[in-house]
């Protein structure tokens, strides 16, 4: 069992029980939203659960509002929509680093507090004084440079550190998935016997990362491995390989943990997966947000772990916790 928590967000976690008692206590209800990157990704779905018990703590009403795709073309007018509805903080997972600062200034020039979750704006540093997207209070999320690492490490172990790999990722511009495929690279030159092909973006639709799969394998028959670097490039990259006929001979090791990834371990499609702990995330996501609205100074980042899962564990209540909610 691999299992980590930042000391970060252990002292978080104490300091949002007390936040909660002296909550109880202030009378206001805030309204805090909560927009996902997608309505309809277990990911986030998980993360509104979290966001859900923290508002039940503090008495706060979460509004979760999102768009159907994961674009920020879609995501812009959600924003401005819940703008318009005046929420006291706004706490949101930007799908674009860039595309998303100007509408999220709007926000902030309204006098809306906003707090970044799961991915950020600009470089992440929030409350710099430089730059103009820092004006975000606070980053919650995964370390996805370091998950990146992870999971390059785990197919190194699978491939016996040597052979063809490739990334399925979402699409340039996406902080967490930019980060974990850099932190996958940054990791891989640890390991002279692997090559690290070039990069395949499935705009966040599992069916193009299976059929990328596909014709990455018809020009690479050694092909040894693949990084799914988000809940749809890992699914649809492990169904490429299913589908090539290469279920155990391609490894596939997969960040994000949907219900399906029990049955896909278990097959031995899947290797591993590197499960994110979005609850968390939402739950300080709320707590921070009601903090900073009572007058408490808030962490800028806090940082929540990562649960690896593997045929050996997945079975185990400790970590069958981390499976994302439906
Ligand atoms: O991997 C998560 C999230 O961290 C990422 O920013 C976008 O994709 C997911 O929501 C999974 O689909």
């Amino acid at each position: 069992m691999k299992k980590t928590m930042t000391a970060v967000a252990a002292l978080a976690l104490g300091l949002s029980a007390m936040i909660g008692a002296a909550g109880a206590q202030t009378g206001k209800k805030y309204t805090i939203a909560l927009i996902p990157g997608l309505t309809t990704d277990a990911f986030y779905i998980t993360m509104r659960k979290g966001a859900e018990a923290a508002a039940k703590v503090v008495g706060a009403d979460l509004v979760f509002q999102g768009a159907p795709e994961f674009n920020p073309v879609q995501q812009a007018p959600v924003l401005d929509a819940v703008i318009a509805r005046k929420p006291d903080a706004i706490l949101i997972a930007p799908t674009d680093k860039t595309q998303l600062v100007q509408p999220l200034k709007k926000a902030a020039d309204a006098g809306i507090p906003v707090i970044t979750v799961d991915t950020f704006i600009g470089t992440g540093i929030y409350q710099t004084g430089q730059g103009d997207a820092d004006f975000p209070l606070s980053y919650i999320a995964s370390d996805n440079v370091l998950g990146g690492k992870i999971a390059a490490r785990a197919l190194a172990k699978a491939i016996g550190d040597k052979g063809k790999v490739y990334v399925s990722n979402v699409e340039p511009g996406v902080s967490t998935t930019d980060q974990r495929e850099q932190g996958f690279k940054d990791e891989m030159k640890s390991h002279p016997g692997i090559q690290v092909l070039q990069t395949q973006f499935n705009d966040d639709d599992a069916n193009k990362a299976a059929s990328q799969m596909q014709s990455v394998f018809a020009r690479n028959s050694d092909l040894a491995g693949v990084f799914g670097a988000n809940l749809f490039s890992a699914l649809g990259a492990a169904n490429g390989v299913q589908q090539a006929g290469q279920t155990g001979k391609v490894k596939v090791v997969a960040f994000d943990a949907p219900t399906s990834m029990v049955d896909n371990i278990k097959s031995g499609l899947i290797d591993v997966a590197i499960a994110q702990h979005p609850a968390e995330i939402g739950y300080f996501g709320v707590m921070s947000a009601y903090a900073h609205l009572t007058g408490q100074s808030i962490p800028i980042a806090i940082g929540t772990g990562f649960t690896e899962m593997d045929k050996s564990n997945i079975d185990k209540p400790e970590i069958a916790q981390f499976i994302y909610k439906n």
